[in-house]
């Protein structure tokens, strides 16, 4: 005891002496206690370009508030301009450096940035070993960007002068001749210049040589001076909302060598560990279930030996209710994990948790936590998300009808947004003809406007399976296809899911009835509209496209315009996607019998027929990789599966079972959901035949506890992994349901706990829900500018930013990887609320 107690002394003592400098550590980047220099961890690859989360990133007292430091070719770059592509990195332990190689392939442009640890600042240096191309100068220069979330409102110094970062965008700019912009991606443009020609280009709001910022906020406080540039700080809001405030130093022209100096030194405060973050349900928690806090600690924080749960009486008093160790998890990415269980407590009441002196927002121990948690995003969220149609709340309209003049063909198009139209066109029409028809059903993407077809089908899919399992009965939305009008909270008489499964079934009948066969997407034609943020009906004009008329020029009987922001269908036939919707239309159709049956039989003829076409386009052509949508439903089992249902017809269920063993025999835990799905239309035998492998599935669920703190499976990739969790909590939902004796009803609770608040970072709920205390307060939605969120949606959550960071921003919406709910994904939202309402008997 004694002699841990003095190396534990030696240890922090020593810790304090090597802590004022700046390390490079194991992990490759530069450390102090409370600041972290990465150095292109994340390089510009993510697949969306500039997503304000690469580069050279500070992560400052725990929060990753600069990141985009790097050789750029904007003042101000939006998500569109170039990014470099890192052709090399080398890490120089001998110097405490890092040096990474950039490319703009576009100009033919490399340039090299080398970041050394000088005391507790590092050196940023741009070298040259060739002058910046004559296109560039004046352009390219060395930027770094900074949160405006965390940096807004708070002060700054340039070369003695004093300011204030503006909490909104109001400074000034200057319109210059298109040609003088650098390229933005693919030759697209960000802006539409109303026929000037010109390109807006922000000004600085100071120039000089050295800036501090946040002398009022130690935590957020930096120094950044340069002998040989002169640094220039922009807001990159001028431009777009999802901008940042950039420092930047242009190269100079005609130089070669070490063009650039920087010295940066961000503020540590002394003696700072980060608060504990204490993760538990928002929602809370019904009388029986486990109830186990994790307790997130900076790696420098001691545990408390105990924690305490406090009890809110009725007189508004608190008094402790349970008082219980504290256990140790361990290590997990950069912190450590501690448990505390309070289990034993399960008299109903208002209770928070008491962590040393860290007391948690209150939280309730109830029978009927969980009864509301599908209302938010069933009654609002997606009605919202319905295209096509008129939609308003109370005095609000969210949205306007959009796109009234339907959809033309898309010419071949290397597109945005991962869209793009192959030089076969696959239908009848010509490039920039209008497909009849089009404009009608079908649900918003998410953050934007387009309908995504594979998502449209995953939508309906997940709809049919809440219906078919659940049979909700909830009526609070108005629906009338006719008027095209929907109003929330008004009933009409009809179930609200089933006049959704009718909505998104309507818009994708449309694209196998008009094209013959599925479009990738109906989208935007042109960038300036796609990244349109406010009412969706406002993004076309609403009139036909008419190329013999002017831009912004329209036709005298007022239907026609020369503007070309008609949307397109993307139409390159892919069997694999047809064979998806097939699928699909033969549960719609059975979904749809008794309300709508003349849909209900389009619907089982456009099934039969795609299904017979993708058959036979499969076997002719060559094998392409199965989409991520077929993947994650298990492609041809559960296509089968879902036409046995459909048709009874038994060469379907002679395929299932032919099939579904070997694929959970091969991969258990992805094929375990289809194998679940099917238990309705089987019999005891398959019931039993699938026993077996539910023990195993009940003891993959339990290997999870040693994998993380949290017991859940934890995405690591670019975009943060709700859909996994959430596919996994239906699956385990499901088990539970239909084999109670091998996976527990404890077992539920996990994803639950997950999504509202017990997590890495911050313990806010994830879904922005009626019932919790604290849900997210921004969410990636079509009113992100507003900094807002839209009742239901569900963040994707933790995002990983490599080598060892989970983030989630609760005051920056703008990050889609993090904070974009998406239609797929909170359908499969309303999947697992209303499976874990099965679980608890709620009506
Ligand atoms: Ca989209
Ligand atoms: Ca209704
Ligand atoms: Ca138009």
């Amino acid at each position: 005891m004694k002699k841990s107690l003095l190396s534990a002394i030696i240890l922090a003592s020593c810790s304090t002496l090597s802590a004022q400098d700046l390390k490079l550590n194991d992990l490759e980047y530069f450390e102090r206690q409370g600041v972290n220099i990465l150095v292109f961890s994340n390089s510009f690859n993510g697949g969306f370009n500039d997503e304000k989360n690469s580069g050279i990133e500070i992560i400052h007292h725990g929060v990753r508030t600069i990141q985009g430091g790097s050789v750029r070719l904007n003042k101000t770059p939006e998500q569109w301009d170039l990014v470099p592509k890192m052709t090399d990195r080398k890490v120089n332990r001998e110097n405490g450096s890092i040096e990474v190689t950039m490319r703009y392939d576009d100009y033919d442009f490399d340039s090299r940035v080398v970041v050394t640890a000088k005391g507790k600042a590092v050196e940023i240096a741009v070298w040259l070993d060739k002058p910046v191309p004559e296109k560039l100068a004046g352009e390219a220069g060395f930027n770094l960007e900074f949160l405006p979330s965390q940096y807004w409102l708070k002060t700054f110094m340039m070369d003695g002068r004093l300011n204030r970062f503006p909490r909104y965008a109001t400074s000034m700019t200057v319109t210059r001749p298109n040609a003088e912009k650098p390229r933005q991606f693919k030759g697209f443009k960000t802006y539409d210049d109303r026929g000037t020609d010109r390109f807006v280009d922000p000004c600085p709001l100071e120039t000089g040589h050295k800036i501090t910022m946040a002398m009022d906020a130690p935590d957020r406080m930096i120094s950044i001076s340069s002998e040989d540039s002169e640094l220039q700080l922009y807001d990159g809001r001028m431009l777009a909302q999802n901008g940042w405030f950039v420092l930047r130093s242009e190269l100079p022209k005609g130089k070669t060598g070490k063009v650039i100096t920087w010295t940066v030194e961000p503020n540590a405060i002394p003696g700072w560990i980060r608060e504990p973050n204490i993760g538990f349900s928002q929602i809370g928690y019904v009388p029986n279930q486990p109830k186990v806090a994790v307790i997130e600690l900076d790696k420098q924080d001691k545990p408390q030996a105990t924690a305490s749960l406090m009890r809110i009486k009725e007189d508004g008093n608190a008094e402790e209710a349970f008082k219980g160790d504290i256990k140790t998890w361990g290590n997990y990415f950069k912190y450590n994990y501690v448990k505390f269980d309070f289990s034993s407590v399960n008299k109903p009441g208002i209770y928070y948790i008491q962590y040393g002196n860290t007391k948690t927002n209150n939280f309730l121990i109830d029978e009927r936590v969980y009864d509301k948690i599908t209302d938010a995003t069933t009654d609002v969220w997606v009605p919202i998300h319905m295209n096509h149609m008129y939609v308003t709340e109370g005095y609000r309209t969210w949205h306007g009808e959009p796109f009234k003049e339907g959809y033309l063909q898309a010419p071949p198009s290397d597109h945005f947004d991962l869209h793009r139209q192959d030089s076969t066109i696959d239908t009848k029409y010509k490039p920039y003809e209008l497909i009849p028809g089009l404009n009608v059903g079908g649900f918003f993407d998410a953050g934007d406007f387009d309908i995504e077809t594979g998502s449209n089908i995953n939508v309906v899919q997940n709809f049919i399976r809440a219906w078919e399992l659940f049979k909700p009965q909830r009526d609070e939305t108005f629906v009338s296809q006719k008027q095209r009008y929907v109003e929330l909270h008004r009933p009409d008489g009809v179930p609200d899911i089933l006049q959704f499964i009718e909505h998104g079934t309507l818009n994708l009948i449309a694209q196998a009835e008009q094209i013959g066969h599925m479009a990738s997407t109906l989208s935007n034609s042109v960038l300036d509209n796609y990244h349109h943020l406010g009412d969706a009906a406002s993004i076309t004009d609403g009139l036909h496209y008419d190329p013999s008329l002017k831009p912004y020029e329209v036709s005298a009987d007022g239907k026609r315009s020369g503007t070309p922001d008609d949307m397109w269908a993307f139409t390159t036939r892919n069997p694999s996607l047809d064979f998806q919707a097939a699928t699909m239309f033969a549960a719609a159709s059975r979904a749809l019998t008794g309300y709508n049956d003349d849909l209900a039989a389009r619907a089982l003829t456009q099934s039969k027929r795609l299904m017979q076409e993708a058959t036979e386009l499969m076997k002719q052509r060559p094998k392409r990789p199965m989409p991520a949508f077929a993947r994650f439903n298990n492609g041809d089992i559960s296509t089968n599966l879902q036409l046995y249902a459909a048709t009874k017809e038994k060469q379907y269920r002679e395929k299932y079972e032919k099939a579904i063993w070997a694929a959970l025999d091969s991969n258990l835990s992805f094929t375990m959901q289809t194998a679940l799905d099917a238990i309705p239309y089987m019999d005891e035998a398959y019931k039993k035949k699938l026993r077996p492998y539910v023990v195993k599935f009940n003891d993959y669920i339990k290997g999870f506890d040693k994998e993380n703190p949290y017991g859940v499976p934890i995405g690591l990739g670019n975009w943060a992994g709700v859909n996994a969790v959430l596919s996994f909590g239906i699956t385990v939902n499901y088990a539970n349901i239909y084999y109670p004796e091998i996976v527990s009803k404890d077992e539920v609770y996990r994803v639950a706990n997950w999504l509202y608040g017990c997590h890495p970072y911050h313990n806010y709920s994830f879904v922005a829900v009626v019932g919790a205390t604290r849900p997210k307060q921004v969410f990636y939605g079509n009113n992100r500018a507003d900094f807002s969120f839209i009742p239901g949606n569900v963040a994707p959550g933790l995002l990983f930013r490599k080598p060892d960071h989970f983030e989630n921003f609760d005051d920056w919406p703008f990050l889609w990887g993090q904070n974009e709910g998406t239609i797929a994904g909170n359908t499969q939202y309303i999947i697992f609320g209303s499976s874990l309402k099965g679980v608890m008997n709620v009506k």
